[in-house]
């Protein structure tokens, strides 16, 4: 055995055999359950960062945990390799997109062979391949079938910069998720999948995703935003029209003081002759901060009260939902109340507050319940009743019917983009559009393409493939030049995952043995897009018959990001962690500014290089720390010591089995009769047993990593095991043997966070196969029992308390015990504490003033 802890040959030997003997490799195997273990898949931007570091770590802990435990485990991973970026390094490096994607696909998958992830390679997914895009092609041709695909005139958001159409999740506060322009509103002919058919069952379904975090289910719902209310028409004076409008408060309506319509609503142009002023107001839809309004000079008619109310049109209401109109009542809706107010409008009080009266005149909208007043037969009715009667009595009288409202919309794919999925569409002058055969799949996007980057898609100038013919009447037709978002892309991936590559892409008997995936990982910046759009891809292919089951991810955990503070400089602006030497900056010798501890981003440079880190410390120790340093789900903060301590760990680990490496080879000892000698009760000490130290740290392992993944408690474990054993030498034949099931057993708790070091010190104490071929020891309830000892407090010299505490703790926490008990507040309360020393675990004593 080596006598140093040589990290770099030992992770390159393991990462080549596991490789050479495909133990990563899984198949069907029904005499096993089965766990599907999916961690989201990177796009192939160039380099792996940390973010990616932890979300593979913490899932392949989860793999090799669930492997151990007896389940057949899928653990694959791919490329989501379609997108923005590598059109843009095209048209600043001058390479292919192609080119790009692949060579960045090749460079880090290199590194994450080097992580030591188990992944089954075989399945490996490329969404840029015609090989996996001809199914999103064959998806969308089913879509559009059932009608479930369709193209429309709409105004759609236009990222400038970016040069392409944004979907609305794709906006945040009027701004590109990308690249944060500010976004304008253009009209396009594009294609939709109409997931609001959807909307009801995605949102039911919330109710059964008990495996979720409960904050991504409630951005689910509110995203998909159900309300309920009652459609209303409103008779237009002097039209033989009715103006209908969506509310969610018809017990306002005795409120209207006027109605607001979209400037994009169909009646908009008839009642407004100002052509220039609506469309001034259609340029500032979507700027909420913005209230703007024209008056058309038209009325309409309150069908409860019969009073005559203005129409205007306003930016603020939206076309896309409800009816695309309102009836405004501003004493209960601030937006109107804001409009009110700002056009001289009149304001009407309907709902009285229960208690109190409200001031004269009102200075904001009153939004909450409270009794209905000034309206007619309804006065005296509570908020609450009067929505129900008011609704009912609008049904009865036919002015209306109740109706349920989405927010939802529907999913707007096309994109003006080359380097995506064409959409496999053709369009003919006699036949109008015709969808491609299923038959002349995939349709193949082309290589030879100029890119700009600006406005429509190259694919327009690609004469091969712009020109075809109809399949239909075999007369001169135009390809579809828009490409899919690639949101449509990750909506299905993980059913690829389930057969190989010469197999069909919905594979019946394999997607029904692995799928459902049974645990899900990824970034909590996909909490409505990229989840909502597979589960609404799940029931659309379950609708199609290929899935057998209603929703893709049976549990979801969300990661925390991984944090740094950031180093600034005044002359050299952001600095790396390394550009950074004492508090001062390397180049110019100037103290640096700290900023604080945020997401790792590259333009803040506060990053470090997972190479870099794997280079000097190893890859354990990497995956270690990331485990370690906060549990999966909350932030972590990286910190060089944290690294050093993981490093040091592994290192005292490795010193531990060197010590004991000359008999431990020679030395052998099952399950019985490790209990036969264990109750011998041969001691380290005299107080612990080491079975019982052993069956304890397998139960808290296993108890962390089975509630909820708390993998750093897990390792902290880990780290207490090895300091009790640390020091001692077994003396006996009898000792040795029991030391040895310790120790072996403490690997395969080691394996799933370090599993280069495990699988070297598994063979050098003589163990045959792969460890991760072991199965993960158990624990007996009785020897794993926490062994009580008495703590004695003295304060200022005198006893003041006893307390039973579980042996082995650190002297931290015996001293958070020994303050926190309640006979000992009682003698500390109010008074400066001097000292508090811990004595072995045993006794503590505090020295207090006075
Ligand atoms: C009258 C009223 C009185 C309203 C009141 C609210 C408060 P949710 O809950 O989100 O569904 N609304 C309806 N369609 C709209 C559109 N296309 N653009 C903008 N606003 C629209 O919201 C429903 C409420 O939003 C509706 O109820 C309507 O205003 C407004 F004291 O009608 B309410
Ligand atoms: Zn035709």
């Amino acid at each position: 055995m080596n006598q140093n802890y040589d990290f770099k040959s030992v992770e390159a030997k393991w990462q080549n055999e596991w490789l050479k003997n495909r133990v990563f490799e899984v198949n069907e195997d029904t005499s096993k359950k089965k766990f599907y273990c999916l961690e989201m898949f990177p796009y192939p931007s160039g380099r792996i960062h940390m973010g990616h570091v932890r979300n593979y770590a913490i899932g392949d802990v989860i793999a090799r945990y669930k492997r151990m435990k007896g389940f057949s485990v899928l653990h694959p991973m791919g490329w989501d390799a379609f997108g923005l970026p590598a059109e843009n390094a095209a048209i600043k490096h001058g390479v292919h997109p192609a080119k790009w994607t692949y060579e960045n696909i090749d460079h880090m998958k290199s590194q994450l062979i080097k992580l030591g992830l188990s992944y089954d390679w075989r399945r490996e997914v490329t969404t840029c391949s015609p090989e996996y895009y001809r199914w999103n092609q064959w998806i969308f041709l089913k879509l559009y079938e059932k009608g479930l695909a369709y193209r429309k005139s709409s105004f759609v958001n236009w990222c400038p910069s970016c040069a392409t159409v944004l979907a609305n999740e794709q906006v945040i506060d009027g701004a590109c998720w990308r690249c944060e322009s500010q976004v304008e509103q253009k009209e396009l002919e594009q294609w939709f999948l109409r997931i609001t058919a959807y909307a009801e069952e995605l949102l039911k379904d919330c109710d059964r995703l008990t495996g979720w975090p409960e904050k991504v289910l409630t951005m689910q719902r509110n995203w998909i935003g159900k309300s309920e209310g009652v459609e209303v028409d409103f008779p237009i004076d002097g039209m033989n029209e009715a103006l209908r409008i969506f509310t969610t408060r018809p017990d306002t309506i005795f409120g209207v003081t006027f109605m607001c319509i979209s400037p994009e609503h169909p009646l908009a142009e008839r009642l407004c002759e100002d052509r220039e002023a609506l469309k001034r107001i259609r340029k500032l839809q979507r700027e909420p901060e913005i209230k703007e309004g024209i008056f058309t000079g038209k009325y309409a008619i309150n069908p409860l009260n019969g009073e005559k109310v203005p129409i205007w049109i306003a930016n603020f209401v939206l076309i896309e939902y409800g009816t695309g109109a309102i009836m405004s009542v501003p004493a209960h809706d601030q937006r109107d109340f804001e409009f009110a107010v700002r056009y001289g409008l009149p304001i009407k009080v309907v709902i009285k507050p229960f208690e109190k009266d409200l001031p004269v005149p009102i200075k904001e909208a009153y939004e909450e319940e409270g009794v209905m007043v000034n309206s007619g037969a309804f006065s005296g009715l509570t908020s609450r009743e009067g929505k129900k009667a008011v609704a009912d009595y609008i049904e009865e009288k036919g002015l209306g019917k109740k109706t349920v409202n989405y927010r939802l919309r529907d999913w707007g794919i096309s994109r003006q983009r080359y380097w995506g999925t064409p959409i496999p569409i053709i369009y003919c002058n006699h036949c109008g559009i015709v969808p491609v055969p299923e038959k002349d799949l995939p349709v193949i996007l082309p290589e030879n393409v100029s890119l700009t980057g600006k406005g429509e898609s190259p694919l327009k100038y690609v004469d091969e493939f712009y020109r075809t013919k109809c399949p239909l009447c075999g007369g001169d037709a135009r390809r579809e030049t828009d490409t899919m978002d690639t949101f449509v892309d990750s909506s299905w991936y993980f059913v690829r995952y389930c057969s190989l590559h010469d197999e069909e892409a919905f594979h019946r008997e394999k997607i029904k043995y692995w799928m459902p995936v049974d645990q899900y990982i990824g970034g909590i910046e996909h909490a409505v897009l990229h989840l909502l759009y597979a589960r609404f891809f799940t029931k659309v292919l379950r609708d199609l018959g290929i899935l057998p089951f209603d929703e893709p991810f049976e549990r979801l955990l969300t990661q925390g990001m991984v944090c740094m503070e950031s180093y600034r400089c005044l002359e050299h602006d952001w600095l790396f962690p390394k550009e950074v030497k004492d508090g001062r900056c390397i180049h110019c010798g100037k103290p640096v500014q700290t900023g604080r501890v945020e997401k790792m981003s590259k333009s803040k440079k506060n990053i470090v290089d997972p190479d870099e880190m794997i280079e000097t410390y190893g890859t354990d120790t990497v995956r270690v720390f990331t485990l370690f340093a906060a549990p999966p789900e909350k932030d972590l903060e990286w910190s060089s010591q944290g690294v050093e301590g993981a490093h040091r760990f592994l290192k005292r680990v490795y010193a531990l089995f060197y010590k004991h490496h000359g008999w431990l080879k020679n030395t052998s000892i099952d399950d019985s009769e490790a209990r036969s000698l264990g109750v011998l009760s041969i001691g380290m000490t005299g107080e612990s047993n080491i079975l019982s130290l052993i069956h304890r740290t397998i139960k808290r392992v296993t108890l962390d990593i089975e509630k909820e993944y708390q993998f750093n408690t897990a390792i902290a474990r880990l780290m207490e095991f090895v300091n009790e054993v640390y020091s001692y030498e077994p003396k006996t034949d009898e000792e040795r043997k029991l030391f040895k099931f310790a120790l072996k057993n403490f690997l395969l708790l080691l394996s799933p966070f370090a599993p280069h070091i495990a699988e070297e010190l598994w063979h050098e104490i003589g163990e045959q196969g792969f460890i991760l071929n072991e199965p993960w020891p158990s624990y007996d309830e009785e020897l794993a029992k926490e062994q009580m000892i008495e703590l004695v407090v003295q304060i200022n010299g005198k006893v003041r308390s006893k307390i039973m505490i579980p042996q082995g703790l650190s002297d931290e926490d015996v001293v958070k015990i020994a303050l926190d008990d309640e006979k000992v507040k009682q003698w500390i309360d109010g008074k400066e504490i001097l000292k508090v020393i811990p004595v072995k675990g045993k006794l503590v004593n505090i020295v207090v003033k006075g």
